[in-house]
């Protein structure tokens, strides 16, 4: 990383030896930083009141111990996290992830974008992230429910409706969420909205399963259509992932009349040229939790790939939705080589920070993650809204809802980018204008003197 701003390079710096070997979250970090210059060079309140050093230190990092037993009835241990970066501008919100790779740079890197992504919505909601590095992966529905309520047991004197709301990630899904959410009103001893992305029958609202994937798709139609008079129709998509935001981006692209041509999960991928069957893909993923190699043997005319990259099938919109760092330079080479137009961040960081600025550089319209991946938490912030009311609205409600906030990102990330000389910079755009709403709140509520 290399700072033209010394308060920049100096409070980077500070977030490099204060927390080493955490390359995730200085990655994280560093793309913030990088693109707010002109925020910062033009307003000179920011450094006086240290926010670059403040915003970059979560408020509070909970770490504990997850005991489970197994079917075999062995012990195991787990680490379980809650990382509450930012409450500025709302209570913590943030998903929780399950995967073997979690550890503290991960969920900081997660929960620092998420400060920003959740300013961008418009709603009251502060950054926050959690999870445990429990591999969910070949375990059976009892080692999940076991393995949650622990993970629940020590997680609910730290969380509440009005102080710290979770949600799915990677590896928590509508199952994990139910066992967890069953947990936290044993231990309460109330029904409370403390969990998004609940069942509909306990406070779940309509839409939030499909809020991230179709998200995702409002904002890229919207960034073709203001950048580039274009849309989704006839347009070749090449997709990575098939968990919950991969199938229902996967939908809504059908539905923008667009054609989905790959899928994959961390062995490989899928290429269909005739367009990704919905119907096996979730029936293959959500029900029967098999991999998507599977699908090869379900569906003529497929081929499968073992390896997790789909980048070099030709295409003309690329979503990247698994992963960090998923897709490289490259990657971002092959893609502009085969003439990609779009590629929009359905994951959290999916693209290298070189990947993006050859993206940039190449012309290819560019849909940062705190903007274009807003949508499922977003929705997340109206299921809390219902829950508040006590009320459920229709799906058309949220949808609607959901399309006007995702038109809105688009538009303050372009704005912003506009009015800071950076036009066309949605990065950038994304950036300030997620970071202004949050300096603004932590210098108005003051510091302990
Ligand atoms: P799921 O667990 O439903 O699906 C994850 C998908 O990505 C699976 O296909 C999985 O394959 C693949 N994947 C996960 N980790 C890796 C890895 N290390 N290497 C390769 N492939 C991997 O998760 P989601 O769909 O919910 O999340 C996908 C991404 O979207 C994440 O970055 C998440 O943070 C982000 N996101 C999610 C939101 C949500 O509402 N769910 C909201 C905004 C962003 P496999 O089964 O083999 O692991
Ligand atoms: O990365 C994300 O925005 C999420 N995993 C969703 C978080 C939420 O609280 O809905």
């Amino acid at each position: 990383m290399n700072f033209t701003n010394p308060y920049i390079a100096k409070a980077y710096e500070q977030v490099i030896t204060r927390n080493p070997n955490e390359p995730e979250f200085h990655q994280a970090v560093g793309e913030v930083f990088e693109t707010i210059a002109p925020i910062i060079e033009r307003n000179s309140i920011y450094e006086k009141n240290a926010i670059l050093e403040r915003i970059a230190e979560p408020e509070r990092m909970i770490t504990f111990r997850v005991t489970w037993v197994s079917d075999d009835n062995k012990i195991n241990v787990n680490k379980g996290f809650r990382v509450q970066f930012n409450s500025a501008i709302g209570p913590y919100k943030g998903g929780l992830r399950l995967h073997p790779s979690v550890n503290a740079s991960v969920l900081k890197f997660l929960g620092f974008e998420q400060i920003f992504k959740n300013s961008l919505t418009g709603l009251p909601m502060g950054g926050g992230k959690g999870g445990s590095d429990f591999d969910p992966k070949g375990k059976s529905d009892m080692e999940i429910m076991r393995f949650c309520q622990s993970f629940m047991s020590e997680l609910f004197r730290h969380v509440g409706p009005n102080l710290d709301v979770p949600a799915g990630d990677i590896g928590t899904g509508a199952r994990e969420i139910g066992y967890l959410f069953g947990q936290y009103k044993r231990l309460a001893n109330e029904f409370t909205g403390v969990l998004t992305g609940k069942g509909l029958a306990y406070g779940g609202s309509l839409v939030r399963k499909e809020a991230t994937g179709y998200g995702l798709c409002y904002f890229t139609e919207e960034m073709l259509k203001t950048l580039k008079n274009d849309s989704f129709a006839n347009k070749k998509v090449a997709v990575s992932g098939s968990g919950n935001v991969a199938i229902y981006a996967i939908e809504k692209i059908y539905q923008l009349k667009g054609l989905p041509v790959t899928a994959s999960d961390s062995d490989g991928f899928i290429y269909d040229p005739n367009g990704i069957n919905l119907e096996i893909l979730k029936k293959l993923k959500e029900v029967d939790r098999k991999r998507i190699s599977d699908y090869e043997k379900m569906v003529k005319g497929s081929v499968y790939y073992p390896s997790m990259r789909p980048w070099a099938i030709p295409c003309d919109i690329a979503l990247p939705c698994a992963t960090q760092n998923e897709l490289d330079i490259e990657d971002a080479k092959i893609l502009v080589s085969n003439n990609v137009i779009a590629v929009a961040e359905g994951a959290n960081m999916p693209c290298t920070p070189e990947a993006t600025q050859y993206f940039q550089h190449n012309n290819v319209l560019f849909g940062p993650a705190k903007a274009a991946n807003a949508g499922g938490v977003a929705t997340s912030g109206l299921e809390m809204s219902q829950n508040s009311v006590r009320y459920s609205w229709s799906f058309e409600k949220v949808d609607e809802k959901l399309k006007a906030i995702m038109k809105g990102i688009f538009n303050n990330a372009n704005d912003t980018a506009k009015a800071y000389g950076v036009e066309g910079d949605l990065v950038a755009g994304a950036n300030m204008a997620g970071f202004i709403k949050v300096a603004d709140a932590m210098i108005a509520q003051g510091v302990i003197y």
